[in-house]
């Protein structure tokens, strides 16, 4: 006789809390911060993992989303000294980084002429003279050449700063680049909120409070965004459950996010080379539990450039229902923090065939989540 799959029934062995954790996942009840921690501390790998997979196909089934899409860098001279970034450079040896012209980032976004991609993701160093009204011309000239292509750019860190010199309150700031024709914003720059991490990693960027007004402002101007979350490096449990506890309750708030992004902290050439990065183990772990306690993020995105795309694609056993995009070989920020991925480009085949290998469905989708393709018929790889 089979007897029937009961996934409350295949957790009971464990510890009462966790067993109570299970049953509230179960009946999708909102997990506190203190039951947060608790997962990060007791939750072995299969546990977490299997109520997070119950999760995301609960949500999604069997969907996995992508976009095609390519990055413009429009530099890596940045003002800030984040210790953990390997990309920057400092303005007085800009000589040593890049610096790209309107006309040369305009020849990137021609090069995808004729091509079915449907995003640019534009994320680079904060340039003291890249200023507002640069950025403004460079985002209405990519909407006149190409008015199709969804506009998602600049972290709330290069935004405060822009901002800031322009001095404009961010509102104002905000609305001349939505008016420029910028459609959304990428999730960097929120690393770890609680301060006693931040002052030591990231001390002169924009603060927690700064990176949520950017974010909370955008939505009220009809803006979708993503938040990212920077782990494996100095910080503690409680740190990282503070971290997805503020964004969750501005989620609450506003609606505007699009999706949650841990990303997993590469410890080449920066100035905490010494931190040894985390393990597959800590990493799908943490995939898991944010996907447990993020109730209220449609989508949990792995993005393959920094996790290398055999880990990206365990991920999706453990509550990720999003692999970003085909990339294109655009971006450097992880290359040069030592990923595994040193020229991360994927075609769609490429995509679909890491996504059916895991018995799942490839869906093509736009910045928004919209659904463009459904990869049906694709066959197992
Ligand atoms: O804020 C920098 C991270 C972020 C390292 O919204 C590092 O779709 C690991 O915003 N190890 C910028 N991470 C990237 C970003 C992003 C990336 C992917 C998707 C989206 C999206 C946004 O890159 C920074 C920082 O957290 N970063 N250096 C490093 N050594
Ligand atoms: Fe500059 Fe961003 Fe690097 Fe920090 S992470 S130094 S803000 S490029």
């Amino acid at each position: 006789m089979t007897e029937n799959f009961s996934l409350e029934a295949a957790l009971k062995h464990q510890d009462k809390a966790l067993q109570a954790i299970a049953e509230k996942v179960i009946n999708k009840q909102r997990l506190t911060d203190e039951e947060g921690v608790l997962l990060f501390e007791k939750g072995e790998l299969g546990f977490v993992g299997a109520l997070a997979n119950h999760v995301r196909e609960r949500m999604h089934s069997d969907k996995v989303y992508f976009n095609r899409n390519f990055h413009i860098e429009p530099t890596n001279v940045c003002v800030f000294t984040c210790n953990f970034c390997s990309y920057s450079r400092q303005y007085k040896h800009r000589d040593e980084g890049w610096e790209l012209s309107i006309e040369q980032m305009l020849d990137i976004v021609r090069k995808y002429d004729g091509q079915p991609v449907t995003e640019v993701h534009i994320v680079g160093g904060v340039h003291p003279k890249m200023n507002l009204e640069f950025f403004c011309e460079l985002i209405s000239k990519i909407r006149a050449h190409r008015p199709d292509l969804h506009i998602k750019g600049f972290t709330a860190v290069e935004l405060d700063y822009m901002f800031r010199k322009a001095k404009l309150t961010v509102e104002e700031g905000m609305q001349k680049l939505k008016d420029a024709g910028l459609q959304s914003m990428p999730g960097g720059g929120a690393e770890i909120f609680h301060p006693e991490v931040r002052e030591q990693i990231c001390a002169d960027k924009v603060d927690a409070d700064g990176w949520l007004l950017i974010h909370e402002t955008a939505h009220k101007l009809g803006m979708h965004t993503n938040a990212t979350m920077l782990y494996g490096h100095i910080e503690n449990y409680a740190h990282r459950v503070d971290h997805m506890s503020r964004l969750r309750a501005l989620q609450d708030k506003t609606g505007g996010f699009n999706c949650f992004i841990p990303l997993k902290f590469r410890n080449k050439d920066n100035d905490m080379s010494n931190v040894p990065e985390s393990t597959i183990i800590e990493d799908l772990r943490l995939y898991a539990i944010a996907r447990l306690f993020m109730d209220n993020f449609a989508n949990l995105k792995a993005y393959w450039p920094m996790l290398g795309r055999q880990s990206a694609q365990l991920t999706l056993s453990f509550g990720v229902n999003d692999l970003d995009g085909t990339i294109d070989d655009t971006t450097r920020i992880y290359s040069m923090a030592g990923s595994e991925e040193q020229t991360p480009s994927m075609s769609t085949e490429d995509l679909c065939d890491l996504i059916t290998a895991v018995g799942r469905v490839p869906v093509e989708r736009d910045t928004l989540y919209n659904e463009i393709k459904v990869y049906a018929d694709a066959p197992l790889a």
